[in-house]
């Protein structure tokens, strides 16, 4: 694997399978989560929560939680009041977008299962929690509304008050845009010459199970305000924090200590860390609020739950002419840090790799008595990305392909890049023929398709599937100037300092702040090979908004290509003051001075200085050059000026059991590229843990309610979460186009495994059974949906049994009405 970019004459360790510094001290526990922190006089926090989806709170009885042993103060959101300010939405995706205001803990109302309706303060959490048991509510029910379907055709209510569950329609159109032409044209063709293709899809409802459970601590005490908490988001929370509350930023310390995993679901502002915020400040005192697991998984925010529409329009010979998207997404009961703008970001993707002419993207959010939703893994990406690569694995069927070759037939040739897609962003670099070329020897694709025939033609009970993914994504959530015409809230540059101590050694600081990816061990290569110094002697401090006072924090694939490019420019500013410095000590002119591998050396000579050297030259400050500052220290901030585009070409086997219904992974090769690869071990763990996820969507996990608006799936028990056992070796591998958009020529690789494996599994899963005549199997593919769409029981989920997929909806209004199947495309 080679790259052409600018990269340091000696690049040492980049490209290293160096072992992550932070190991260590995470897996023998000898680090400092959240609710380790104990501080003197520290009170403990448990919420009262409802148990209802939608009811009105009709009186809260406090006294026998008071009278418990040491509980200091019971409150409620009338208790409260103002004080405990109000949970902000950053990205209303419409002008009028209809947002509810969100109160951290709500006077009158409950709005889903698992809001809070008190909190107790005690000296101890058990305490805390036993007199939580104590409060006396009373509620009055109202109807729920909880199907997202009738949700979105407002047969009930969320908010009664707002008179609608429609929040905000989204909608993009080539045509209007001026990136390609009509949708409805590219679909009459296809009707009278070619076929048309249409689905529905569901993406359940999914639980981001971060390992660590949310905690916060406040301090009051002190000169400022600190809030430790098990974030992604220590500076958009301080933000969010300081605008809500009136308290000053300069007053607000938030510090984000090692957090054990997070996958979106820490990237939200949440009413816990709120109220734990008004209710330190409050009493004078610290307070911590530590979740248990129950809570975490009822109500930290859910991620996926769409339902998408889908409308492929292509020739008789595979060339595919447009697609149209027509989506319903399930806000929850409030759109919450970035929710609504999650759907917006898959609207870029539908189109993937592929260059056909025409499309259409229509999106309705929508409020439902449920717990909100936001950013999961992909967030937005992976929903798109399955929604494509299954409409072109029905397509290959329809007109009886490779779906290989018609992937191959429609995708973006690499010397076609850089490329405008019919989604308006610009691909800048990738090889979709080099990723897939090498996936598929690994695969052994011939052989096993040859395998597949075997078993289908002696009929064998266990049956062979083969799915295809050859997925992109953007990531990296920059430019600014981009998100700001999406109306985001914030921008997307990412800030970086870097130090040169005394003693030669380097302190760097980034605003990304990582939770388990791995950032000192990655960044501190970066630096190393900029600075030409030791691995060992770079050390990242990330985390804490009083030492990174700038950033924007990690999610989106984008610590590396945005915070480790502010690095690199951060590193570079070094060793430009360090040159006139070097050539004043070393009696040379500025032009004659070099640096390589970490020393300044006057061209044509021996004669030389270490950057360490200069550092402790510039910190006695006894000689330097007249005018200059006595400091190398440097910072920058970086926006990019694109997006960037991992790609890859992921192949799955999966036997079906036609009998029971039971599927079992086979086989899983994934070649991914993510250009300039930096540390290939910790991109392993990334790639290898996204697609645990990603399968886990497919195979295993959904949030599940019942009628009554409660979490059913609400334990480890319920929700299969899968384990090492549920796993297999996937067999991963690189190709690499480096990124143009910044000068590692890196690219994301954070939710690239989640993003592709979706897809590539229930391909395969279905591909087993397709000649049976099934031609969807609703997610998770557990063995009672296989059997059912084995058994003519239609897909074997939701849909089915509201009549095989019949019934669909009308984003722009809501309305469910009925599927025009009079098209080429096969039947539901
Ligand atoms: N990397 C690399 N070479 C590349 C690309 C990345 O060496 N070409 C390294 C990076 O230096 C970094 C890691 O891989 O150490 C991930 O980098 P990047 O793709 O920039 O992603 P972020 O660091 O921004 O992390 C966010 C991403 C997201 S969005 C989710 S969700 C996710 C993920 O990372 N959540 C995770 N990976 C996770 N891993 C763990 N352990 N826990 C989570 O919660």
């Amino acid at each position: 694997m080679t790259t052409t970019q600018d990269r340091p004459a000696v690049a040492k360790e980049i490209g290293q399978e160096r072992r992550r510094k932070e190991d260590q001290r995470l897996i023998t526990g000898r680090t400092r989560w959240t609710d380790n922190i104990v501080l003197p006089g520290m009170l403990h926090m448990a919420m009262v929560r409802s148990p209802f989806a939608h009811a009105k709170i009709t009186s809260i009885d406090k006294s026998a939680a008071e009278a418990s042993p040491n509980v200091v103060s019971v409150l409620t959101g009338a208790d409260l009041g103002e004080s405990q300010g109000v949970l902000i939405n950053a990205w209303a995706i419409t002008t009028d977008q209809v947002t509810p205001t969100h109160l951290p803990c709500p006077i009158d109302k409950v709005s889903f299962a698992g809001e809070i309706v008190a909190v107790v303060v005690a000296r101890t959490q058990a305490e805390a929690r036993d007199a939580a048991e104590l409060v006396d509510v009373e509620y009055e029910e109202l109807p729920a509304a909880l199907d997202l379907k009738k949700s979105a055709n407002d047969e009930v209510l969320a908010h009664p008050d707002l008179g609608t569950n429609k929040s905000a329609f989204w909608k993009f159109d080539s045509l209007e845009a001026g990136t390609g032409s009509s949708i409805d044209e590219a679909i009459e063709k296809a009707r009278t010459d070619g076929v048309v293709i249409e689905r529905e899809y569901r993406q359940q409802r999914l639980i981001p199970a971060f390992m660590e459970p949310r905690s916060t601590v406040v301090d009051p005490t002190g000169e400022q305000i600190t809030m430790w908490s098990a974030t992604q988001v220590p500076h958009i929370l301080r933000f969010a924090l300081a605008a809500t509350t009136g308290v000053s930023e300069s007053k607000i310390r938030v510090i984000a200590p090692d957090v054990g995993g997070g996958f979106g679901g820490k990237l939200q502002t949440t009413p816990e860390e709120w109220l734990t915020f008004a209710i330190a400040n409050r009493l004078g005192k610290p307070v911590k609020f530590t979740e248990t697991r129950s809570e975490s998984l009822m109500v930290a925010h859910h991620g996926r739950d769409q339902w998408q529409k889908l409308t492929l329009a292509a020739d008789k010979e595979g060339n595919v002419l447009g697609l149209k998207v027509d989506l319903l997404a399930d806000l929850g009961a409030y759109v919450s840090l970035v929710g609504g703008g999650v759907p917006v970001l898959g609207a870029f993707m539908f189109n993937a790799i592929y260059k056909f002419p025409a499309y259409q993207f229509n999106c309705q959010t929508v409020l439902t008595n449920k717990t909100w939703t936001d950013a999961y893994r992909g967030a937005g990406r992976p929903e798109a990305t399955f929604g494509i690569e299954r409409m072109m694995s029905e397509l290959a069927a329809e007109l009886d392909m490779d779906p290989l070759e018609l992937r191959e037939k429609n995708w973006i040739k690499h010397e076609e890049f850089p490329f405008t897609t019919v989604a308006g962003l610009e691909y800048d670099t990738g090889n979709y023929e080099a990723a897939t070329a090498l996936a598929r020897e690994m695969f052994g694709y011939d052989d096993l398709r040859a395998e597949q025939k075997r078993r289908r033609d002696a009929g064998d009970k266990v049956q062979l599937g083969i799915g295809i993914s050859t997925f992109t994504e953007m990531c990296g959530l920059a430019p600014s100037r981009v998100l700001g015409q999406l109306n985001y809230g914030a921008g997307g540059w990412e800030h970086a300092s870097v130090r040169m101590l005394a003693t030669g050694k380097v302190e760097v600081v980034t605003g990304a702040s990582a939770h388990g990816q791995g950032h000192e061990t990655a960044f501190s290569q970066i630096v190393a090979d900029r600075l030409g110094v030791a691995f060992d002697d770079v050390e990242v401090l990330h985390g804490d908004t009083q030492i990174a006072h700038k950033g924007l924090d990690t999610y989106g694939s984008r610590s590396l290509v945005v915070g480790g490019e502010a690095l690199v420019k951060a590193a570079d500013k070094v060793v430009e003051k360090a040159k006139p410095v070097a050539a004043h000590l070393l009696e040379a002119s500025v032009d004659d001075i070099e640096f390589e591998g970490g020393r300044f050396t006057v061209r044509g000579t021996d004669q030389g200085l270490a950057i360490g050297e200069i550092a402790a030259a510039m910190f006695s400050a006894h000689d330097y050059p007249e005018g200059m500052e006595p400091s190398l220290d440097s910072e920058a901030t970086f926006d990019p000026v694109n997006f960037n585009y991992p790609h890859g070409t992921h192949l799955c086997a999966m036997e079906v059991d036609t009998e029971t219904g039971a599927v079992k992974m086979r086989k899983y090769v994934c070649v991914d590229d993510i250009g300039t690869v930096i540390n290939p071990l910790i991109v392993s763990g990334q790639i290898h843990g996204g697609l645990v996820q990603g399968i886990a969507q497919a195979l295993w996990e959904e949030a599940v309610y019942d009628d009554a608006g409660t979490l059913v799936s609400g334990s480890f028990v319920d929700y299969l979460l899968p384990t090492a056992a549920d796993t297999m070796n996937y067999e991963i591998d690189h190709t690499s186009t480096p990124s143009i958009t910044n000068t590692l020529g890196t690219k994301g690789v954070g939710e690239a495994g989640t993003i592709a494996s979706t897809p590539a599994v229930v391909n395969a899963v279905v591909d087993a059974v397709r000649h049976l005549g099934v031609n969807d199997i609703q997610m998770p593919c557990t063995p009672e949906r296989v059997w059912k769409a084995v058994n003519g029981v239609g897909a074997g989920g939701e849909a089915s049994t509201e009549g095989a997929a019949a019934a669909h909806f009308d984003p722009a209004t809501g309305m469910e009405g009925t599927t025009d199947r009079t098209t080429g495309g096969t039947q539901a």
